[in-house]
C-alpha cells in the first residue's frame, strides 16, 4: 500500500520557527515524524517552541547559524544524540535582499548566497554520511520561482535559488545510489513575513501594485499560504516518492505554466 506516513522518522527543518518551515514541520509531525528545528536567534527558537507546543507537537529547537560549518556539525551531533539519525532534512532557512543589482554591495550579494546556497550545501554534507550508514534519507531544498525566473532587485536571491536547484540535482546524482532522494520545492508567492513588504497597503488604502500583479500572474488568482506546501513536503519526505530524485516540485498556483493575462 502506498505510504505517506513518517512514523519513526526524524526530521530536521532549518529556520522553522515560523512561516514555510514551521508549516512543513507541523505537517511532518502530523504524519508521525519527530521534529528538530533550528533558528539563528534564541528568541526565535523560543517563539517556535511555544508555537509547536500549542499545537501539541513535541519539537526540539536549537540555536544555530546554518552558514557556520562548525555550528552545523555540532547541531547534527546534538540531534543524533537527542533523537537519533536524521532521516529527513529540509533546507528551508533563507534570506532575501531586494536591492537593484548595480546598487548592491558585493558583501550583500555574498550574504544572500551564503544563507540561501552555501548553507544547504553545509547542512546536507553534514547529514549525508549518517544517512548513507542508515540505508538512505530524504533531502528537500526550498527553492523558489527565482530558481527559474528573474526580476528587478533580486539578483543575489535568484542566483542562489538557481544554484540551489542545481545543488539539488547534483546531490541526487551523487548520492542516489545510497537511497538518498534529494528534491526541491519551489513555492510560488506565499504570504509570509518575507513577502509582507510586497503586500503592504498603499497610503490611500489600495493594494500594493506588486500584490495586484502577483494575483493577476497566478492562475489560482491568490497568494499561496504556508499550508499549501504541507502536502507536497510530506510526499517528498515519505516513501511514496522513493523513485523521485533531483526534481523541483513547483507549488505556485500555476505561475510557471502561465503566459499572463492579455491586456484589455
Ligand atoms: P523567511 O523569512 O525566509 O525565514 C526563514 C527562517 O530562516 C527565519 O526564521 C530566519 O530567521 C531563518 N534564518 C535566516 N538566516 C539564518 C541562518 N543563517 N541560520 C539559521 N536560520 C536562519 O521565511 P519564509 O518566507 O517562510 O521562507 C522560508 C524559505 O522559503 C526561504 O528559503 C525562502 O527563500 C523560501 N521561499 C519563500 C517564499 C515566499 O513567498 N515566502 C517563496 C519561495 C521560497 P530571521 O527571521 O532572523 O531572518
Ligand atoms: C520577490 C519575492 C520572491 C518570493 C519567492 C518566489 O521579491 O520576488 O520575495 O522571491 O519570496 O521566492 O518563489
Amino acid at each position: 500500500m502506498v505510504n505517506f506516513l513518517l512514523v519513526g522518522k526524524i526530521a530536521l527543518v532549518t529556520g522553522a520557527s515560523y512561516g514555510i518551515g514551521f508549516a512543513i514541520a507541523t505537517a511532518f509531525a502530523e504524519a508521525g515524524a519527530k521534529i528538530a528545528f533550528n533558528d539563528i536567534k534564541p528568541e526565535l527558537v523560543e517563539k517556535g517552541m511555544a508555537a509547536y507546543k500549542e499545537l501539541g507537537i513535541d519539537a526540539k529547537g536549537y540555536v544555530c547559524d546554518v552558514t557556520k560549518e562548525d555550528q552545523v556539525q555540532e547541531l547534527v551531533a546534538k540531534i543524533e544524540k537527542d533523537l537519533g539519525v536524521i532521516n529527513i532534512l529540509v533546507n528551508n532557512a533563507g534570506i532575501i535582499k531586494r536591492i537593484p543589482m548595480c546598487e548592491m554591495k558585493a558583501e550583500e550579494f555574498r550574504q544572500v548566497i551564503d544563507v540561501d546556497l552555501n548553507a544547504p550545501f553545509i547542512v546536507s554534507k553534514s547529514v549525508i554520511p549518517s544517512m548513507i550508514k542508515n540505508g538512505g534519507g530524504k533531502i528537500i531544498n526550498i527553492c523558489s520561482m527565482m530558481s527559474e525566473l528573474g526580476r528587478e532587485t533580486v539578483s543575489a536571491y535568484a542566483a542562489a535559488k538557481g544554484g540551489l536547484k542545481m545543488l539539488t540535482r547534483n546531490i541526487a546524482s551523487e548520492y542516489g545510489e545510497y537511497n538518498i532522494q534529494c528534491n526541491g520545492i519551489g513555492p510560488g508567492y506565499i504570504a509570509t513575513p518575507q513577502t509582507a513588504p510586497l503586500r503592504e497597503r498603499q497610503a490611500d488604502g489600495s493594494r500594493h501594485p506588486f500584490d495586484a500583479f502577483i494575483v493577476a500572474k497566478t492562475p489560482a488568482a491568490r497568494w499561496g499560504t504556508a499550508e499549501d506546501l504541507k502536502g507536497p513536503a510530506v510526499f517528498l519526505a515519505s516513501s511514496a516518492s522513493d523513485f523521485v530524485n533531483g526534481h523541483v516540485l513547483y507549488v505556485d498556483g500555476g505561475i510557471l505554466a502561465y503566459i499572463g493575462k492579455q491586456p484589455k
